[in-house]
C-alpha cells in the first residue's frame, strides 16, 4: 500500500485521521523526530488546540525548517485545522508567536456578537464566487458538499487578495464573516476544517490529496440553492451506554432518567437494552448524524479507570464513522480501584487516543463550577475543565448539564435566577428555577443552571449539552424555555437535548430558538424515526442540513 507521512506533534485525536487515510488505501508512517521529514514524500500536518501550542511545539522540537524544506521541495504537503493556520503569518491568539509565513495574512477570532464562538459544525468551502462559478474541484472539493470544521479564529477573505500570491480559495460563511475553508497552491494544500471527520465528502478531499489528483472536472456544477454556504442545522444521535444485568454494555434508554423496564406498575424491572453501540453508532452515521454522542451514564459508580469496553467502543466506532465523536462519563479525577490516583486529564487523553474527538463532563463540572464561585470567581487551573482544555482546546470539552425543574410561586421565593413559566407546576406556580443534579440526577445541589454555565464558560467549556430531566424520554418536544434562558447567558454553542420525539421537535427548536445543535435518542433508537427523516423534514421547513454522501 503506498504511504501517508503523520506528522504527530502535540495531543490530538489523531486517531480518526489514521483510520481516514487507512479507509481510502494508504498506509500510515510517523514523523517520529525532525530527521524523518526528508524521507517523507506526502505530509500530512494535523494541528488541534491553541496556535502559540502547536507552533512553539513545532519550533521547540525543531520541525520548522524540515517543513520549509519538503515544501520548498516540491513535496505534497498538507496541514489540517491549525496545521492550515500554521502556514499565515500569524494568530490574534497568540500574537507573539509567528507562523510559517508562506500566506501573507493573519488569523482574527470569529465576532460573537451575533453567533456562537466557536464555529462548531458543518460548512462550506467553496471555490465557487458569486459572479464567478468554476466547474473545477480542487482536490475533490464539491460546492455542494459540507465539512466539519470547529474553531474561534478563521483567515477572513478578502477576494483576490490570496490569489494575486497565486492560491486558489475555497470559502466558507459564518454569520455575515467569510473565511478561508481550504486553500492551495503548487503542491501545498491545508483545509480549516477536519476531512477526517467530514464523511465522505471529508475521505474523497484525503484521497484526492493523497492520489495527487489536484483538480477533477465536476460532473454538474451544482445549482445555487444546493451550494448554500454557511453553518447548517446539526443534528446529533446520542447513545446513552451502560451495562446491562448480565454485564453487557448496551445502549439503554431512560425515561426521565430511569433506565429500567417498567413492570406495569413501577419501574425497577431489567435495564432496557435497545442495541450494540457500535452497529447502532454506525447506522446512525449511515441516516446522516452530524455526531454521535455515547454517555457512559454509570461512570460515577466505581469501575476501573481504564474502562476498556468503553475505549473499545470508540476504537471500533472510529473505524467506520467519519463524523465527531463524544464521549462523557466518568471524566474527572479519580482514584483507580487499585488506589492510584488518575488526574481527569489522562483519562480524556485515553478516550482521546481511542477516537474520540470531545469529552462530556456532567458531575465535575457542577462541583467545580461551586468551587470556582466559593473562591470568589478565580480560576485554579487544576480543574479537569481547564485542564482539558488548555491541552487540547475549548471545542474539545463539552459540559452535560443534567437539570430538573424547581417551581416556585415568584422569583422572590428562592435566591436562583428563575424564568415565567407558559407550563406552571404542579401548584399552579408561573416560575421556575433550573436545580443542577449529580450522579445522573440523582443528587440535587442547591445550585443554578444560570451559576454552572456562566461558570464553564468561563473555565473553558466549549459546548453546553443541554439535557432536561423533565422532558427526557417524554417524546414532547425540547424545553425551549430552558434552551432560550441559556442560550442568553453564554457565547459558547449548545446542543438542545431531551423531549424528541418527532421531526416536527427538531424544527420547532431551530425555529424558535437560537439553538446550535439537537440531539435526539429514544425516537432513533426505539426504530420511529431515522435521522434521515428529521434532516428531510428540516430540508422542507427550509431548513439547511448537511446531506448523507455515499
Ligand atoms: O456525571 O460526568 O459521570 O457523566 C454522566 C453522564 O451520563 C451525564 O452526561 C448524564 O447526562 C448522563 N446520564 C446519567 N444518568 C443518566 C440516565 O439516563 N439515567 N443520561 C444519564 C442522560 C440524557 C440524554 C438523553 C437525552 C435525549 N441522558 O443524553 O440522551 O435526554 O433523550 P430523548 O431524546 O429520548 O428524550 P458524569
Amino acid at each position: 500500500m503506498p504511504t501517508a507521512h503523520l506528522l504527530d506533534y502535540v495531543a490530538g485525536n489523531v486517531r480518526s485521521l489514521v483510520n481516514a487515510i487507512e479507509k481510502v488505501g494508504y498506509t500510515v508512517e510517523w514523523v517520529k523526530s525532525p530527521a524523518d521529514v526528508p524521507a517523507a514524500e506526502k505530509l500530512i500536518i494535523p494541528g488541534v488546540g491553541h496556535f502559540g501550542h502547536c507552533l512553539s511545539q513545532l519550533e521547540k522540537a525543531g520541525y520548522t525548517d524540515p517543513i520549509r524544506q519538503h515544501i520548498k521541495a516540491g513535496k505534497p504537503f498538507m496541514g489540517i485545522c491549525v496545521g492550515l493556520q500554521a502556514l499565515f503569518e500569524g494568530s490574534e491568539e497568540d500574537p507573539q508567536v509567528e507562523g510559517l509565513g508562506l500566506i501573507p495574512s493573519r488569523l482574527h477570532k470569529f465576532r460573537d456578537s451575533d453567533k456562537s464562538v466557536p464555529h462548531i459544525g458543518w460548512n462550506s468551502a467553496n471555490t465557487s464566487r458569486a459572479g464567478v462559478v468554476t466547474d473545477e474541484s480542487l482536490y475533490g472539493l464539491r460546492p455542494s458538499s459540507k465539512y466539519y470544521y470547529v474553531h474561534s479564529y478563521a483567515a477572513p477573505y478578502k477576494q483576490g487578495e490570496l490569489e494575486k500570491d497565486g492560491w486558489t480559495v475555497a470559502t466558507a460563511r459564518y454569520g455575515d464573516e467569510e473565511f478561508v475553508g481550504a486553500v492551495a497552491r503548487d503542491n501545498v494544500f491545508a483545509t480549516q476544517f477536519h476531512p477526517e471527520k467530514s464523511g465522505a465528502a471529508g475521505l474523497r478531499v484525503i484521497k484526492a490529496f493523497l492520489d495527487g489528483n489536484r483538480v477533477q472536472k465536476l460532473a454538474q456544477i451544482p445549482s445555487a440553492a444546493a451550494s448554500r454556504e454557511g453553518l447548517t442545522r446539526r443534528v446529533i444521535a446520542c447513545l446513552d451506554v451502560r451495562t446491562n444485568d448480565q454485564g453487557d454494555l448496551v445502549v439503554t434508554k431512560g425515561d426521565q432518567y430511569d433506565v429500567r423496564e417498567k413492570d406495569g406498575v413501577s419501574s425497577g424491572g431489567q435495564v432496557r437494552n435497545l442495541g450494540k453501540p457500535v452497529e447502532m453508532a454506525k447506522k446512525y452515521y449511515e441516516q446522516g448524524a452530524d455526531e454521535v454522542t455515547f454517555l457512559n451514564i454509570t461512570s460515577f459508580r466505581n469501575s476501573p479507570v481504564a474502562d476498556t469496553p468503553m475505549l473499545e467502543i470508540l476504537r471500533r466506532t472510529s473505524e467506520t464513522v467519519f463524523v465527531p465523536l463524544t464521549i462523557g462519563g466518568g471524566i474527572r479525577d479519580t482514584v483507580d480501584i487499585d488506589g492510584t490516583e488518575i488526574p481527569a486529564l489522562d483519562i480524556a487523553t485515553m478516550y482521546f487516543k481511542s477516537g474520540a474527538d470531545k469529552v462530556s463532563i456532567g458531575s465535575d463540572a457542577v462541583i467545580a463550577a461551586e468551587e470556582y464561585y466559593a473562591r470568589g470567581s478565580q480560576l485554579n487551573g487544576k480543574t479537569a475543565i481547564e485542564t482539558i482544555s488548555a491541552a487540547y482546546g475549548n471545542q474539545a470539552v463539552v459540559i452535560s448539564v443534567d437539570p430538573r425543574r424547581v417551581y416556585v410561586s415568584s422569583p422572590e421565593a428562592t435566591a436562583h435566577h428563575t424564568i415565567k413559566t407558559k407550563t406552571p407546576g404542579p401548584g399552579g406556580e408561573q416560575y421556575c428555577w433550573y436545580q443542577c443534579t449529580i450522579k445522573g440526577g440523582r443528587e440535587g445541589r442547591d445550585f443554578d443552571v444560570r451559576q454552572l454555565i456562566t461558570a464553564v464558560e468561563a473555565m473553558g467549556a466549549g459546548e453546553i449539552l443541554l439535557n432536561s430531566i423533565d422532558k427526557d424520554g417524554t417524546n414532547s418536544g425540547f424545553d425551549l424555555e430552558l434552551i432560550d434562558d441559556v442560550k442568553a447567558a453564554i457565547k459558547i454553542p449548545v446542543i438542545a437535548s431531551s423531549g424528541a420525539g418527532n421531526p416536527a421537535h427538531f424544527d420547532e427548536v431551530f425555529a424558535k430558538t437560537s439553538t446550535d445543535a439537537a440531539l435526539g435518542a429514544g425516537m432513533f433508537h426505539r426504530g420511529e424515526y431515522t435521522v434521515k427523516q428529521v434532516k428531510e423534514h428540516l430540508q422542507e421547513t427550509g431548513q439547511m442540513v448537511r446531506q448523507y454522501e455515499e
